[in-house]
């Protein structure tokens, strides 16, 4: 791997324009963030590194890190959420049913979760370089609706879920899981859990659902930035017990994002241009 500042020729600095003349957040692109301290912006790249010197020296961080790409992959793995005249970002169409959703050939990801646990935002996040693509957040729970499609060119289509719990049972029973269980160029489920609350019921059952549908599917601990770190490590190894002992489809490592502050959203492009087999990564990991 290349050093740091060898990979790059941007300057870090203050928050810049896209072509729409939208804003786009300082902390928006991983190039942009390199300039930070060094622990900074490990906390930023790998979110788990903060985490790690709360752990007793004997447990195994291997779990935690085995998708650990180099800062040369999150790079190239960003190129990919740069909108441009061959490669554009849009959102396509939205879905109340799965007899409404689009026939599209390329590899999907989807993301799923209760409602308010930070879906739209993370998407928001991911899609952040290109802010003219809108995605919808909001404080109220049951916000999203229906089934979000947005295509990231001829690469893969992100898909936002409506939120499950929280007056939307209805939704996941009609959409959600028909949607998992038949759709065919889903290449990975996202399924975000509150990292200040925890695993709850009725995350379990989705991750049930997850387990019966046999798609492999990914565990993402949403708003890390919300609490402190001894509820997040509680939170996050009590998921990680259940992950070891009850799953079978489900990647070992969880994924820790803040969508505010952009912790996590770099490795999470990187893995997504992974799994989509949109990018190539220079050196291993697993998937
Ligand atoms: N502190 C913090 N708040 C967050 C984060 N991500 C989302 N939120 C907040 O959580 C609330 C819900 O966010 P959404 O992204 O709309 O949640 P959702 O899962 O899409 O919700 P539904 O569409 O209702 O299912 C908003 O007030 C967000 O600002 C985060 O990383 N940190
Ligand atoms: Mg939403």
């Amino acid at each position: 791997m290349l050093p740091v500042r060898q990979l790059l020729r941007l300057r870090p600095g203050v928050a810049v324009s896209c072509a729409t003349g939208q804003r786009i957040h300082k902390l928006a692109s991983v190039q942009k963030v390199t300039s930070l301290p060094p622990k900074k912006l490990r906390s930023l790249l790998y979110p788990f590194s903060e985490l790690e010197a709360y752990l007793d020296r004997s447990m195994d961080r291997t779990q935690f890190q085995l998708f650990d790409p180099s800062l040369e992959d999150m790079i190239e793995a960003e190129k990919l959420f740069h909108s441009s005249p061959s490669h554009k970002i849009d959102y396509y169409i939205s879905a109340e049913r799965m007899e409404h959703a689009p026939d599209l050939k390329q590899p999907e990801v989807c993301f799923i979760g209760r409602s308010n646990v930070g879906k739209s935002s993370l998407i928001k996040a991911l899609f952040s370089l290109t802010p003219e693509v809108e995605v919808r957040v909001s404080k109220t729970p049951g916000h999203t609706k229906k089934m979000n499609f947005f295509r990231v060119g001829k690469a893969f289509t992100i898909v936002d879920m409506p939120g499950y719990g929280h007056k939307a049972p209805r939704d996941f029973v009609d959409m959600v899981e028909p949607y998992l269980y038949t759709r065919k160029n889903l290449v990975r489920t996202f399924l975000l859990v509150d990292g200040s609350v925890g695993l709850q019921k009725a995350d379990l059952i989705a991750l049930e659902m997850c387990e019966e549908t046999g798609c492999p599917y990914v565990m993402v601990v949403t708003k890390i930035d919300k609490c402190g770190s001894g509820t997040l490590l509680t939170n996050l190894l009590n998921l990680q017990d259940v992950v070891k002992t009850e799953t079978t489809s489900c990647f070992p490592q969880p994924f820790l994002i803040s969508s505010l502050q952009f912790g996590g959203i770099y490795l999470l492009r990187c893995f997504i241009a992974h799994v989509t087999g949109s990018i190539r990564l220079k050196e291993t990991s697993q998937s």
